[in-house]
Parts: structure tokens; sequence; C-alpha cells
């Protein structure tokens, strides 16, 4: 899945895509540089981030997601407003990624029961102005998962169908580095249920901090941080997830590639060299 940001003040790319002629061109390219889905957004969720109105937020995303559509390029609108998204799905997205889980706004559970559409439900704990301060957890992994499965029987209750469903556990929303870590660590709590996985790490502080021991020191940029987010989406997939959400799609779809040729590589020798128990 590749981001398009139509926004001004996204923390890695904030302004570079934010008409949406550069954005359309933008998504074009993460198309044929193989995104096989183009998530395009028109708010930032990054910590202390003023929300636009939905107007605003309309007016960014709205011919974006339709250039695009009319291109037969498969995209998710990012948004927490069910205007949004019934918006977009009418201008030809197909998939809804939701960060806040159908949290932000009760009519939007509704709104993908009865379109029918692929749903991403993130764990989410507030908006950008509070996330931070609610990063407190006994254990990050389980707490996320309940928390999480939680949102699955609101959004199952509500007629969802489970394979309409994806869950992510929100990594950088309410979490710590140290939390991110062990998100990471322990992906199959997530990928072992029975739903759709999506992993968002493309980018974001936690990565930045890699190598830097001292705290006072300067983070990694954003924009250097694509090897590390290619490790991370290796390690997502061999996990078990069914998508990765990046800015560089080049370096993710390398990282895939290899995850893909150990797994095929791995089924062949089983199949041709299993001659018995090793010595
Ligand atoms: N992260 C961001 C925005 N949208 N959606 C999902 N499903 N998962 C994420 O982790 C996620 C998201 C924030 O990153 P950005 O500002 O670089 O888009």
């Amino acid at each position: 899945m590749g981001i398009v940001n139509v926004t001004p003040d996204s923390f890695s790319d904030g302004g570079r895509w934010a008409d949406a002629e550069s954005a359309v061109a933008h998504g074009r390219e993460l198309a044929l540089q193989g995104a096989d889905i183009l998530d395009v957004g028109g708010e930032s969720t990054r910590p202390g981030a003023r929300r636009p109105t939905e107007e605003e937020e309309l007016a960014r995303i709205l011919p974006v997601v339709s250039a695009l559509a009319r291109n037969r390029l498969r995209v998710s609108v990012d948004t927490m407003r069910a205007g949004v998204a019934a918006a977009a799905l009418d201008a030809g997205a197909e998939i809804v990624n939701d960060v806040s889980g159908g949290l932000a706004d009760p009519e939007m559970v509704p709104l993908v029961a009865d379109t029918g559409v692929t749903y991403v439900a993130m764990h989410w704990r507030g908006h950008g102005e509070v996330m931070q301060q609610r990063a407190v957890y006994d254990d990050v992994v389980a707490d996320v998962r309940a928390e999480l499965l939680a949102r699955v029987e609101a959004i199952l209750a509500a007629g969802v169908a489970p394979e309409h469903l994806v869950l992510d556990p929100g990594l950088g929303f309410a979490k710590t580095a140290e939390h991110n870590w062990r998100l990471m660590a322990h992906l199959e709590a997530f990928t072992e249920l029975p739903y759709r996985v999506l992993v968002g790490a493309s980018r974001k502080t936690f990565l930045g901090r890699l190598g830097r021991t001292d705290a006072d020191e300067e983070p990694v940029p954003p924009a250097r941080r694509d090897a590390a987010t290619a490790a991370t989406s290796l390690l997502a997939a061999q996990a078990g997830a069914w998508a990765v959400r990046v800015h560089d799609v080049p370096s993710t779809l390398a990282a895939l590639q290899v995850h893909e040729a150990v797994v095929a590589a791995g089924a062949g020798s089983r199949a041709g060299t299993d001659r018995g128990p090793r010595p």
C-alpha cells in the first residue's frame, strides 16, 4: 500500500503532494513502482496536528481519489470521518482505512457495513493532541490485542463481514518506541487472528532513533528511514501480514521479493531434499 498524503503537515512528507495534481502524479508513480493499493489521506495524524474541517479534508482528497480511480487504480481512503469515506467511495475508492477503528465517528462502522467495502480498523486511543499521554500499557501486545478485539466485536455486530475486516496494531499511535518494537516482535499475536493484518511502520519516529544511543542526538531524518522501513516490511510479511503501508515502494517491494524468494526456496527444499532425518 503506497501512501499519498494530500496534506500540508504530515510528519514525513507534509506538503510534498499537497496539491491535487502532484498527489495524483505521485499516486500513479507509486502504482508503477508496484503498489497494489494507493492510500489517499487528507488529515495528518501526527501528534499535535490541527484537524482539518470536513470540507477541507474533502477538498484535498476527492479530486485525487477520483483521478486515481479513473486510472483503474485501487484506492483506499485514509479518514476517520464517515462523510469523507462515503464521498470517497462514491468517487471510486474501494477500501476505507480508519485509524480510529470506528471510534472517532459513530457513523463510520454502519457506513462500512452498508457498503460492504474492505475496512481497515487500527488500534487508536484518541486524537493527536492526547495520544502520546495515553501511551501507557500493562502489556502492550496483550492490551492492544484486547482493545482491537473489542472493536472487532462492535464492528462485526454492526454487520461488517469478517472477510472485509483488516486489523492494524497502530504503530506510533499512543505508543512509545519501546511499545512499537514490542508490537513488531509479536505481530503474530495479530496475524494469528482470523482477519487480515496491515502494518504501518513507514518512516515513523521509532525508526529514526535506530543507532542513536544518545537521547539528545538528532534522529535520522524521515526521508532516510526507508531502508529501516523495508526491514520492517520484511518482518511484517514474515509474520503473515496482508499489507504494509509505506511511503517508498521500491525499497519495500525488494524486501517483499526477498521474503517471497525465501518462502519459495524453503518450500522447494522441503519437497526436493527431504531424505530423512539429519545425521
Ligand atoms: N499511520 C499513519 C496514517 N495512517 N493508517 C494505518 N492503517 N496504519 C498506520 O500505521 C497509519 C495510517 C501516519 O503516518 P503518515 O503520517 O506517514 O501517513
